[in-house]
């Protein structure tokens, strides 16, 4: 029996920081029953939906930061879509500022989530890999203050068995890593979802702002293929507050082809039939972990980068102060 499963990249146009979150949510509903009405089962939207890509300005009062983070899940403003989501029967991930109490401290993470059929929220994923700076660098066009704001999750990738498939849920930066999918995919994930928000002006290398869709694809399609995955890849895109995002969000199957890919920088549906049983084709073949793989001539995988005595080439390559 086929455990086929109709999967949506539900692409955002830019969520502009005068945009009450209520607009934003009724803009989601609208993609959500765009992606329903195509038979999507599963529907995959962006970092930081809910809000503008906040990390981008320098805030100092806490009470203006923390106004884009989130303090429970569902809150009132967003119980909505996932009401709609419970009435349609589709399951869904998005990421949104998630501001919470732990041992007595408040914490604040970069969080995707990932709610069943039933409205269920049945796991959660801090992001990882957090870019950018911690301290304000007036020589950017922009800031990228993710370091500041946010904390590194704590917890592994993980996987989520849902539809019949394993999930596994990545944020933006995370993307570029290779030990990303490899990770989920020791772990058994077969359906990788990753909303992002990437600008396409890097202030550090500029000279690399023609090639922010080549290396979104790349990574994306290089970790569908190593790891033979089903990567979902979902952009906020578009002119957001004084900032180009890039769009091209795509669902690329474990072969590394794109199957299919937004071609709008605005609100965009797009819908593929994502098999799981095709990561086979690769994990059964060309990259058979069990195998092929010689996890014991990788020593220095496991090093940590203050250990490994190559580190200092990332250090001195940088050309401005800090990442
Ligand atoms: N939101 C992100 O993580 N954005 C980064 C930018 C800073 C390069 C990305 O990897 O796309």
């Amino acid at each position: 029996m086929s455990r086929e499963i109709i999967i949506a990249a539900a692409q955002m146009g830019p969520n502009l920081r005068e945009a009450p979150r209520e607009a934003t949510v009724v803009r989601m509903i609208a993609l959500l029953n765009k992606a329903a009405a195509r038979g999507a089962q599963f529907v995959v939207f962006p970092e930081l939906a809910l809000t503008t890509f906040f990390p981008r300005w320098f805030m100092e009062k806490q009470s203006e930061i923390d106004a884009f983070f989130e303090t429970e899940m569902p809150s009132p403003l967003v119980e909505p879509l996932f009401r709609r989501a419970k009435e349609l029967g589709v399951a869904f991930t998005f990421g949104y500022a998630e501001k919470t109490l732990i041992n007595g401290r408040i914490r604040r993470f970069n969080t995707s989530l990932m709610v069943g059929v039933a409205g269920d929220i049945l796991s959660r994923y801090r992001k990882i890999h957090l870019p950018g700076h911690t301290e304000h660098e007036p020589w950017r066009a922009f800031q990228h203050l993710e370091k500041r704001y946010f904390e590194p999750g704590e917890e592994c990738y993980s996987t989520t068995t849902l539809l019949g498939s394993k999930f596994s849920m990545a944020i933006c930066n995370d993307r570029r890593w290779p030990e990303t999918y490899r990770e989920m995919a020791l772990r058994g994930a077969e359906i990788a979802t990753i909303g992002y928000n990437t600008p396409l002006h890097y202030a550090q290398t500029p000279e690399h702002d023609h090639l922010q869709s080549f290396h979104n694809h790349l990574c994306m399609q290089a970790g569908a293929y190593q790891n033979g995955l089903w990567v979902i890849g979902v952009g906020k895109a578009g002119y957001e507050d004084g900032s180009w995002l890039l769009g091209q969000s795509c669902i690329i199957a474990p072969t590394g082809e794109i199957v299919a890919m937004t071609s709008t920088v605005g609100d965009e549906v797009i819908t593929a039939a994502c098999d799981p049983d095709r990561c086979a084709e690769i994990r059964d073949n060309i990259f058979n972990f069990s195998r092929h793989r010689r996890p014991e001539m990788y020593p220095f995988l496991s090093m940590k980068n203050e250990t490994n005595p190559t580190h200092s080439y990332t250090v001195s390559y940088s050309k401005e102060p800090s990442g």
